[in-house]
């Protein structure tokens, strides 16, 4: 611990001051400026049974890929610091067979999902929700039993900033 925090706050200030008139900042720093915000995963059992999702109306994530694959997706706010726009291109979890990075669309009344093409753009000094009925990551074939309160790590793949390793939180929605 520091024992005399304030010269370190003003060193800090002054860092951020500069590195943002810098522009990008030094190369090989670009991790610091992603974050991911309030990581949750849809509980959701290895039957294939999905809790809670269907009464809510936003049960796409849980009902896709026919009845015996269980599946989930895990949502969170994405918040980029940076000036330069970065993409998320991928995401690995070990409590699935396959993670995917996936959209909900409207085809007519059908509420389908499907493939993001390109990744998931965190526009520079902005955010993206990955929400029900959204973006989402999607948890293709589960190993495990997500039940609310569980914790697991998800690895998140961005183009620029590397990979960042978050905690998700499972929830009952
Ligand atoms: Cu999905």
């Amino acid at each position: 611990m520091w024992k005399s925090p304030r010269p370190v706050f003003v060193l800090l200030t002054i860092l951020l001051v500069v590195f943002a008139l810098a522009g990008c900042g030094p190369a090989g720093s670009g991790s610091a400026s992603i974050s991911a915000e309030n990581v949750w995963a849809r509980a959701a059992k290895m039957s294939g049974e999905a809790m809670g999702g269907m009464q809510h109306g936003h049960g796409a994530e849980s009902m896709e890929y026919g009845g015996t694959k269980a599946n989930s997706a895990v949502y969170m706010k994405l918040v980029n610091r940076g000036a330069q726009a970065d993409r998320l291109i991928s995401a690995k979890a070990d409590v699935c067979q396959t993670v995917e990075l996936h959209e909900t669309v409207m085809q007519g009344d059908v509420m389908r999902m499907q493939q993001v093409q390109g990744g998931i753009e965190v526009p520079a000094n902005g955010s993206v929700e990955l929400k029900p009925g959204g973006l989402h990551v999607m948890l293709i074939g589960l190993t495990k039993d997500l039940n609310p309160g569980d914790k697991f790590p998800v690895t998140l793949q961005f183009e620029k900033a590397g990979a960042i390793t978050v905690q998700a939180e499972v929830r009952q929605p």
